[in-house]
């Protein structure tokens, strides 16, 4: 693979790396993404039906088993050699942040030590009514109804946000910050059609930051980033480190 020597210069002047990652990045271990043509799960299933709260509300139990169905593919995962990338980059850059839309928990999993997860995490269980944070171990998954909340009897879900929700408010704010002040910011394996995650990479670009996308399709973000590079997270990852930094 061919990096710009201008790429690679970039990478090693930065003190400052955001990483904002999507599906994609999970893809090679084996985790459906969401719009891929046929293998993305909303070309099985209609996201109003299962990631709304309406849809929770409508049909409890039917949303709780595809989640519960979605921890089961999950839960034998393990972090690729694009994840493995990412964590290896703290060791070449002083500080790394990763934003990621997964839900997966595979980058803490690699290893990545600042982790910003914008849309929440599938084994974190909340009260639908009090919204509090419930631990209820991983029998959860074994029944067909969701469990209900020791302190007000509401039903739970999973800790993931669901379209019409607001993102974590902490976890949205580090995020636009890290995307002012990052040398360098990535964009991996997202297809940038949902808000307001996909607006951090044109608030990177904005802000004058070096926006570098990988991806294997084009998405509407390309034109926001210096660097395109047409290609798998887990294939141009560690190529790109090897040539960055051919030493280590
Ligand atoms: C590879 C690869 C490989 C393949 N290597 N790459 C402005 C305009 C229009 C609409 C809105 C707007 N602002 C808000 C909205 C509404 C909505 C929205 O964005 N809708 C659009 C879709 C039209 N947004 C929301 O509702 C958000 N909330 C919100 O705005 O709240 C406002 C509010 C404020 C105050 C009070 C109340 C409300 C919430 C969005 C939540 C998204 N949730 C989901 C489900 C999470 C739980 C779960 O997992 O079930 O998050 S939807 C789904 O999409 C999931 C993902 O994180 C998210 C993004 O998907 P992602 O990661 O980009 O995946 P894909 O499949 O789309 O793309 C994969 C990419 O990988 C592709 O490009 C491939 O080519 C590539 N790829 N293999 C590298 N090996
Ligand atoms: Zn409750």
């Amino acid at each position: 693979m061919d990096f710009a020597p201008e790429l690679l210069e970039a990478l090693r002047q930065a003190r400052h790396v955001a990483v904002f990652t999507g599906a994609g990045v999970s893809a090679e271990s084996g985790i459906p993404t969401f719009r891929d043509a046929q293998t993305g799960l909303w070309a099985q299933y209609r996201a109003e039906d299962l990631a709304t709260p309406d849809a929770f509300e409508r049909d409890p139990a039917m949303v709780w088993q595809w989640y519960a169905w979605r921890r089961e593919l999950m839960q034998s995962a393990q972090p690729n050699p694009g994840h493995r990338a990412i964590a290896e980059l703290e060791r070449r850059v002083p500080r790394v942040c990763v934003i990621t839309q997964n839900v997966d928990g595979l980058h803490r999993m690699a290893g990545c030590s600042d982790v910003i997860e914008l849309h929440g995490n599938i084994w974190d269980n909340v009260c639908f009514s009090c919204g509090r944070r419930v631990d209820r171990g991983e029998d959860v998954n074994a029944v067909d109804t969701p469990p209900r909340c020791p302190h007000c009897n509401g039903l739970l879900r999973p800790g993931v946000v669901w379209f019409g929700e607001a993102l974590p408010a902490e976890a949205w704010q580090r995020a636009a910050q890290e995307a002012e002040l990052a040398d360098v910011f990535f964009c991996i394996g997202t297809s940038s059609l949902v808000e307001p995650a996909a607006s951090l990479p044109r608030h990177a670009q904005s802000c004058g930051r070096t926006v570098i996308q990988i991806n294997p399709e084009s998405t509407g973000h390309d034109a926001f980033a210096r660097f395109v590079l047409r290609g798998k997270a887990g294939e141009v990852l560690p190529a790109l480190l090897a040539d960055a930094w051919p030493a280590c």
